[in-house]
């Protein structure tokens, strides 16, 4: 049922959400890569963020992301290695094309950034799948820059790193060969290093193969998938000083679900005492292939996180660091080599709380991080959810939210973390209407 109200009836904090200027005037067009776009009431995307695009940590060479990129890059020596894709892509490209359902929760405002309604930042690299597979890539790798609205914490920031992977096999007797030739090899190799890979069933009922596919032909196709990343996996951080200690590397594959491929797995590498999520991967839905107009054929891919895996390899303990242009940092990396960061100093935390009634429209996390993100940028080091409730009589909600002020490169006086904590409260109530308690 829909009431109609009269806005002088609306409680002031109501009336403050749905009349804040950012909401009834003309947006800024947003500028981003030399080019001007439209903006409307889906705009979402931050000063913070548009300040990221274009930076290419990966593609300079002695930064750890480059570095690591050049490995991977260099362990598939005979890919087509591809890097510098707009980061603009159509809701098409990043999620219809590749068979997410209209309501999954990626495509939600709270957790992808739009530049308008037709247009966003790319979330994964698989939104460059379908073209090229269609310019007929049988065999490559695309490295680029992902967004995505998330929590604020040493392992998550909005801007990371992906690298896409694929391999295409024709679907006969001539892919048969060379998968079980590649196979054999590959088999060969891992059996003679010091691996230990926990493997679940290429194919289950819980994680099909494809209708449309031959299953002895996909079955070659997943064990050719799980062979080639277990290979990478062993040139990254197999005998690796300091990694692993001088135990064997541990890898475990995972069933997984991807709308865009299927079987799908998830690899997990045994790190210090934890399973750290490296990749996702599949077979690839054949819509994808159809989409592409590649006939007859039938593919892998794969998708990593460049930074959580160079986190590992070179020591680096918060995320935030790879955005660093402190010399102390980037003068520790040289081009082709893995080293161990060494931290050069630790800044003192500076945590600061508050808590708010939320307006009548409520107010996701990412929200509220996002928000921070861009009134403190680097400063902020994590944020804590610590208290939430609903006022049993009045039915009002609160949250109390703990950020952590904490600099990268220098100490942070508490002057300094008041005034951008009120900042911080500044903004919050006049873009969301909040009441501070
Ligand atoms: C994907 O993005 C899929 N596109 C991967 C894929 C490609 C599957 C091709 C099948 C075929 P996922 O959201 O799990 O999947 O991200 C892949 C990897 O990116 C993760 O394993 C992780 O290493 C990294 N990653 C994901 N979120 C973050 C984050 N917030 N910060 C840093 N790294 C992240
Ligand atoms: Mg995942």
């Amino acid at each position: 049922m829909t009431v109609a109200v009269s806005p002088a009836r609306l409680p002031r904090h109501f009336f403050r959400t749905f009349q804040c200027r950012r909401c009834y005037s003309t947006r800024p067009p947003v500028s981003l890569l030399g080019q001007r776009y439209a903006a409307d009431s889906s705009t979402n995307i931050t000063s913070a963020i548009i300040d990221k695009v274009g930076r290419n940590l990966y593609m300079n060479p002695s930064h750890p992301l480059g570095i690591l990129q050049s490995l991977i890059s260099s362990h598939f020596h005979n890919f087509n290695s591809m890097v510098g894709l707009n980061p603009v892509v159509t809701p098409a490209q990043n999620f219809d094309d590749l068979g997410f359902p209209p309501d999954h929760p990626g495509r939600a405002a709270t957790d992808s950034y739009y530049i308008n309604k037709d247009l966003l930042l790319r979330t994964h690299t698989s939104a460059h799948e379908v073209e090229t597979f269609a310019r007929g890539e049988r065999k490559w790798l695309l490295s680029a820059d992902v967004y995505r609205r998330d929590e604020i914490d040493a392992s998550h920031y909005p801007v990371f790193h992906q690298m896409e992977g694929a391999r295409v096999f024709s679907a006969d007797a001539v892919g048969r060969a060379e998968l079980e030739d590649d196979n054999a090899r590959l088999s060969h190799h891992l059996a003679r290093s010091n691996i230990v890979i926990e493997d679940v069933p290429h194919i289950t009922a819980s994680n099909p193969h494809q209708d449309v596919h031959d299953p002895v032909l996909a079955e070659l196709v997943a064990l050719n998938l799980k062979l080639s990343l277990n290979s990478l996996m062993l040139t990254l951080f197999g005998d690796r000083a300091g990694v692993n200690e001088g135990e064997p590397l541990r890898v475990r594959w995972i069933e997984a679900y991807f709308p865009f491929t299927t079987p799908s797995y998830e690899v997990e590498v045994f790190f210090r005492g934890k399973w750290l999520e490296i990749l996702g991967c599949g077979v690839v839905q054949q819509q994808t292939l159809d989409r592409a107009r590649v006939p007859d054929s039938i593919s892998w891919a794969f998708g990593l996180g460049l930074e959580r895996i160079a986190m590992i390899l070179f020591s680096i303990p918060d995320i935030r660091l790879f955005w660093s242009q402190d010399p102390r940092f980037i003068s520790q990396f040289t081009a082709g080599q893995i080293n161990t960061f060494k931290p050069y100093s630790r800044y003192p935390a500076c945590y600061k709380d508050v808590s708010f009634w939320l307006p009548h429209t409520g107010l996701h996390d990412n929200d509220f991080c996002d928000l921070v993100r861009d009134t403190v940028g680097d400063l902020v080091q994590d944020v804590v959810l610590i208290d939430s409730f609903t006022h049993p009589k009045t039915n009002r909600s609160s949250k109390c939210y703990r950020i952590n002020y904490c600099s990268m490169d220098r100490s942070l006086s508490n002057d300094e973390a008041n005034s951008v904590h009120a900042q911080v409260i500044t903004n919050l109530k006049d873009k969301f209407g909040v009441e501070i308690r």
